[in-house]
């Protein structure tokens, strides 16, 4: 009998931007009905970034966070997770600031450097069309995505004291999964691990089914009973990988952070209308959907 599928809804991350999609929710408002949606909808996890509500840029002022997470935590049950990826130029501390201010049940983790590139030549790959802002584009094509090995002992240590905070551990290629086995070794988490696998950006693993059963196969050998495995796929990938990991029995991750569309050249309404498109198609498949209480409980969250 397959375990429930945990569905992660990531209602808008730090990258996209609102030109790009009117329906990518920016303000407090805006991503708290995001995520209570999402949730009804059958999301046990939401993913959550803070955005300048004039700007619409990434932002990691702990008081954003504190004006949509006790509203989300108000209209739903969802697991809160809190992004420590932040956004571009971001300093390892302003990254965690958000996280250690709110003490959630889950923060990510990134457990690996990358270049993180979005150009248009990726669209052939990636995405069907995107209105990427040329002074993100030229930001990206000099950005690392820096997650020392330094930087996420920084992040484990300081979330790790006293918070009780687990980890959506963010892998982006093969060596990630090394990585996290290298945290694991040092003794500085508990299991049972969480491991998001993330296929087609620029600089981490392509979106080839291949990969993803590599990846899992590796994941496997290293962590063996004492993790849960999460799939998320950039752009157009998104669905349909989504659906391959609940296929081979794993969780996933849907969500305007990782994709703004719902189809081919569509672009989504909402984060919700995502989380109900994957929820068809695992009942279709005859697997049920994780609840927030199921998701605690596997994940062993602190509640
Ligand atoms: N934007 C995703 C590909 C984080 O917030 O820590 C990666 C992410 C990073 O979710
Ligand atoms: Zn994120």
């Amino acid at each position: 009998m397959p375990k429930s599928v945990i569905i992660t809804c990531a209602p808008t991350g730090g990258i996209h931007t609102p030109t790009m999609s009117p329906h990518l929710p920016v303000t407090p408002e805006e991503i708290a009905q995001a995520s209570i949606e999402a949730a009804a909808a059958g999301a046990a996890i939401i993913h959550l970034h803070a955005r300048n509500p004039a700007t619409g840029r990434p932002d990691p002022s702990p008081e954003l966070f504190q004006q949509f997470m006790p509203q989300i935590s108000a209209g739903c049950d969802a697991v809160l997770n809190v992004s420590t990826g932040g956004g571009l130029g971001m300093t390892r501390e302003e990254r965690l600031r958000a996280a250690v201010a709110t003490s959630p049940e889950m923060a990510s983790l990134n457990v690996g450097s990358l270049n993180f590139g979005i150009f248009p030549m990726l669209d052939k790959h990636t995405n069907w069309k995107h209105d990427w802002e040329p002074s993100f584009l030229e930001m990206t094509r000099d950005f690392v995505f820096k997650n020392t090995f330094a930087d996420i002992e920084y992040v484990v240590k300081e979330l790790g004291k006293g918070h009780g905070t687990k980890f959506e551990f963010e892998c982006y290629d093969l060596g990630h999964l090394y990585n996290l086995a290298w945290v694991v070794d040092q003794g500085w988490v508990e299991p049972p691990f969480f491991v998001q696998m993330v296929f087609g950006v620029l600089g981490g693993v392509g979106a080839d089914l291949d990969n993803l059963l590599h990846m899992h196969t590796v994941a496997d050998k290293l962590f063996g009973g004492s993790y849960e495995w999460s799939v998320l796929a950039a752009g157009r990938h998104q669905m349909p990988f989504a659906t391959q990991a609940a296929m081979l029995g794993g969780n996933l991750r849907v969500g305007m952070e990782d994709s703004l569309y719902i189809g081919p050249g569509e672009l989504a309404a909402s984060n919700a209308a995502q989380v109900r498109k994957i929820r068809g198609i695992i009942t279709e498949l005859g697997h049920d959907v994780a609840t927030p209480a199921q998701a605690r409980q596997r994940l062993a969250l602190k509640g």
